[in-house]
């Protein structure tokens, strides 16, 4: 599972990146400091199960603290973005073909409107952060329409070949997650019945606008709620956008991240708060921004929402749930003692033979059922599976 971070230059991006992964990346407040991608592993959090059965989850992967198992997930920052991206401004946009694996995307924006349209620090309010999040978009499908453009003289060899249109068109865009119903639908939908080479441009970028909906949706991470003049602007664009729109402040939970791991405090990503575990290891200068975060940031809004923002992408947009296999189902363990040593992230139709299949392919080539192991029972290969579901896989010998 790889979730992309994107949006203009200047906004936060990587900032949310080292926040969710710990991982040190450049950042500054200038534009263009990200150029090479920044791959790392953040976590999305399920409500633990193990305390269920009287068990402590021994996570492969991950941590589990008996509220919540934090199971991980990839996230790749890229550059920034700017209007006219496509035409080479900026970085250029060849940088999103990085991003061709990601399964959703959240963009990432200046809530306050605290950087101008090149990502140069202006004050709070002097730009409109709606204006970024339709840039980022149109900037995304224009990146789309590239990509079936460069692949004209294919798709026409392909169709002459004797190929369906979603078929030559499959073939370009499966290696961006595109599904070929998704494809067939869009076609439809357009009534595009021509072949791509006879589209004219306005219908290329209808068509690359309609598979990115349908297939490599958006979160909007409001960013920098921290900062005055942001709450207004959330507003507004909850108002504009269809995008599900999460308050954050990047800043604040890598402040708060960084802490705990020095052992300052004790916090986990997604807590409503924290707590200082030595007020005489801090200086008076960190207890001040500690205090700071808490007072702009959780007790208004309830979190730093970098958490809420990963999990808004895997479960409401793109409504995965995990389960966990097990070998031993009274042990909830697997052949060596481990309990519940992993978590699997299914998509919303996931089967017990989805979940074989994830484990290993030479388990799914034998599995024969699953059990249920909450109630211990049976369930076919084709049974689809529910969010925190331990299942056991019987396979032949
Ligand atoms: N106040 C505030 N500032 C933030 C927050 N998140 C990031 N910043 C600041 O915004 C500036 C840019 O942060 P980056 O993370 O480098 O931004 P980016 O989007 O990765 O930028 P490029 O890679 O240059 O496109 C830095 O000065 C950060 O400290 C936040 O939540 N609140
Ligand atoms: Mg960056």
């Amino acid at each position: 599972m790889l979730i992309g971070l994107v949006g203009k230059t200047n906004v936060g991006k990587t900032t949310f990146f080292s926040a969710a992964t710990l991982v040190e990346a450049e950042r500054d407040n200038r534009p263009f400091v990200t150029i090479n991608p920044n791959e790392g592993v953040g976590y999305i959090r399920v409500k633990s199960v193990c305390a269920e059965f009287g068990v402590r989850c021994q996570p492969k992967c991950g941590w589990c603290n008996g509220r919540f198992r934090y199971v991980p997930i990839k996230l790749l920052d890229v550059a920034g973005l700017v209007k006219g991206a496509h035409k080479g401004r900026g970085l250029g946009n060849k940088f999103l073909d990085d991003l061709r694996r990601s399964s959703v995307n959240i963009i990432v924006v200046d809530a306050p409107g605290s950087t101008d349209d090149r990502g140069n620090p202006v004050p709070p309010s002097s730009h409109d952060p709606l204006e970024d999040v339709v840039i980022v978009k149109e900037e995304f499908s224009l990146w789309v329409a590239s990509i079936i453009e460069r692949a004209k003289s294919k798709i026409r060899s392909r169709i002459i070949g004797g190929s369906s249109i979603d078929a030559a068109l499959y073939e370009i865009l499966s290696g961006l997650d595109v599904r070929r119903e998704v494809i067939k639908e869009v076609l439809e939908d357009l009534s595009l019945e021509m072949p791509p080479m006879e589209w004219t441009e306005e219908r290329l970028l209808d068509f690359s606008r309609e598979i990115l909906k349908r297939s490599k949706p958006f979160v909007i991470a409001a960013n920098k709620v921290d900062v005055p003049k942001a709450e207004d602007n959330i507003n507004r664009l909850g108002r504009e956008l269809d995008d599900p729109i999460i308050p954050v402040s990047a800043e604040a939970e890598l402040i708060l991240r960084r802490a705990a791991r020095s052992g300052f405090i004790r916090y986990e990503p997604g807590d409503p708060d924290f707590e200082v575990v030595d007020e005489s290891k801090l200086t008076r200068v960190q207890l001040k921004a500690l205090d700071t975060v808490r007072e702009s940031v959780l007790n208004k809004f309830g979190s730093t929402g970098v958490q809420d923002t990963l999990e808004a992408a895997v479960y409401k947009v793109l409504k995965m749930k995990v389960v966990f296999p097990v070998e031993n189902e009274t042990k909830l363990s697997d052949r060596d003692g481990n309990v519940l040593p992993d978590a699997i992230i299914l998509p919303e139709d996931g089967t017990v033979e989805d979940l074989a299949e994830k484990i290993h392919s030479e388990i799914a080539k034998k599995a024969l059922y699953g059990i249920d192991v909450r109630n211990k029972r049976r369930i076919s290969l084709d049974h689809v599976l529910s969010h925190r579901d331990i299942v056991k896989i019987v396979a032949a010998r």
